[in-house]
């Protein structure tokens, strides 16, 4: 059934952007693919697959080490690459751009480092700051953190819709709060937290803040000096470009005041025996040989994102969310778990009486990709009292037709079970 009539109200060629897409025009059990996993990870433009391999075919070698041509190439492509992605989240400095891992490598960094810099971290215990709806990665190294330097973990409650309760952050921000760390965008409730206004507040106590923006930087534009956030970290491979390559964005001054975070080739000055001197920002923190080739395929992610419109990409995602909204809870039994006043192109939802891994397997023989599960945020379905949701998760190559695929497929596993 086609449930479309909801008119585009955006510049947005769509036919034009999938034909980019070479893994979006196959089919999956006999069914052209439907993608809706995209929050897990994204598909990747024609683009990003040529800068990689055009890496390993024309431009391999190793960045910062060699005279030789290709390896000046490399490296001039390399930091080009960081310049890309300071203008992309307007960081005022290209040293505050650190390639990492991913979001997760990012969090582990600063949670690493950040208490051996007495700049940041005073005096002994404290509490870090995190709220309900966060991802195991912005959990798990606050508490490992905890545990290594006697501080508390606090956590900010939310409301049945999903969203921070306000009064409840404000009473939670103390002179012992070390620092706050929070999600941008939750990656289940499709929850946009009011980050600008969090930071303000934090600031008037001189606590630091980072955002963990996985799920922000692909669907919004970020500016991080407009934010004045003082780490801002995601992946690039849920923006269209490759795995295991991500981003550390730190204020200067407090990339400054911490120690390296691994130590090898790279993040040195001079090293004897005796004694190392540590290399100047970004390089103190990227020891070893980078990610290179995802470093390239990134710039390509954002050139391609900058060519469609970060802003035609967020209003045209908005109306696939509205859409998928409506009709979805046509559905008996259906009930979304996430319904914040601000939200991305995310729903998490429950149908009762079967189970979220049926629907999601059930989904898959009709060719249609969702994720299923606790999506890494297990305290978060707690707080809902569910183990699991099926997660439908938008990206701007996707179509209104192939969410009237998922309200179809459900309707026939209704009937189904
Ligand atoms: N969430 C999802 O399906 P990495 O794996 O390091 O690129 O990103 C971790 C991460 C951190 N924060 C948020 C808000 C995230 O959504 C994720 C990744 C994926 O929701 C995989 S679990």
């Amino acid at each position: 059934m086609n449930y479309a009539s909801t008119p585009l109200s955006v510049t947005i060629n769509i036919d034009e952007i999938r034909s980019h897409f070479p893994s979006l025009h196959q089919k999956v059990n006999g069914y052209p693919l439907v993608y809706f996993d995209n929050g897990a990870t994204s598909q990747k433009p024609d683009v990003v697959i040529e800068a990689v391999t055009q890496f390993y075919s024309q431009q391999n070698s190793n960045v910062h080490r060699g005279v030789h041509t290709l390896s000046q190439k490399a490296t001039d492509l390399f930091e080009e690459a960081r310049i890309t992605v300071q203008k992309f989240i307007n960081a005022k400095s290209s040293n505050e751009i650190i390639f990492t891992k991913g979001t997760t490598d990012s969090i582990n960094l600063i949670s690493s480092c950040i208490a051996h810099a007495p700049l940041l971290w005073r005096g002994e215990g404290g509490e870090v700051l995190i709220s309900t709806m966060e991802h195991h990665s912005n959990i798990v190294p606050w508490q490992m953190l905890c545990e290594e330097t006697g501080a508390l973990l606090k956590v900010i409650p939310i409301n049945d819709q999903g969203e921070i309760i306000w009064e409840e952050y404000l009473k939670l921000l103390s002179n012992k709060t070390k620092i706050v760390a929070i999600t941008h965008v939750s990656n289940t409730l499709g929850t946009i937290n009011p980050i600008k206004k969090m930071i303000d507040e934090a600031h008037k106590k001189n606590i630091p803040v980072l955002i963990d923006g996985a799920q922000a930087v692909p669907h919004m534009k970020v500016n991080v000096q407009d934010l004045d956030a003082d780490f801002y970290c995601f992946s690039a491979h849920k923006m269209v470009g490759p795995t295991g390559i991500g981003i550390l964005y730190g204020k200067e001054k407090w990339l400054n005041a911490m120690p390296p975070y691994q130590g090898g080739g790279s993040m040195i000055k001079s090293v004897s025996f005796e004694k190392t001197t540590y290399n100047d920002l970004p390089y103190k923190f990227e020891a070893g040989t980078p990610h290179i080739e995802g470093v390239l395929g990134l710039a390509k992610a954002i050139e391609f994102i900058n060519g469609i419109g970060i802003e035609n990409i967020q209003e045209y995602e908005h109306e696939l969310l509205a859409y998928a909204t409506k009709h979805l809870l046509e559905i008996e039994g259906l009930k979304i778990i996430g319904t914040a006043k601000e939200k991305a192109s995310v729903i998490s939802f429950v149908i009762e009486g079967i189970h979220a891994f049926d629907i999601g397997t059930l989904l898959d023989q009709m060719g249609i990709a969702v994720r299923t599960g606790h999506h890494c945020t297990q305290p978060l379905h707690e707080r809902f009292n569910i183990s699991s949701t099926v997660r439908a998760s938008f990206a701007f190559y996707n179509t209104f037709s192939e969410i009237d695929r998922l309200v179809d497929g459900l309707k026939r596993i209704k009937k189904m079970i």
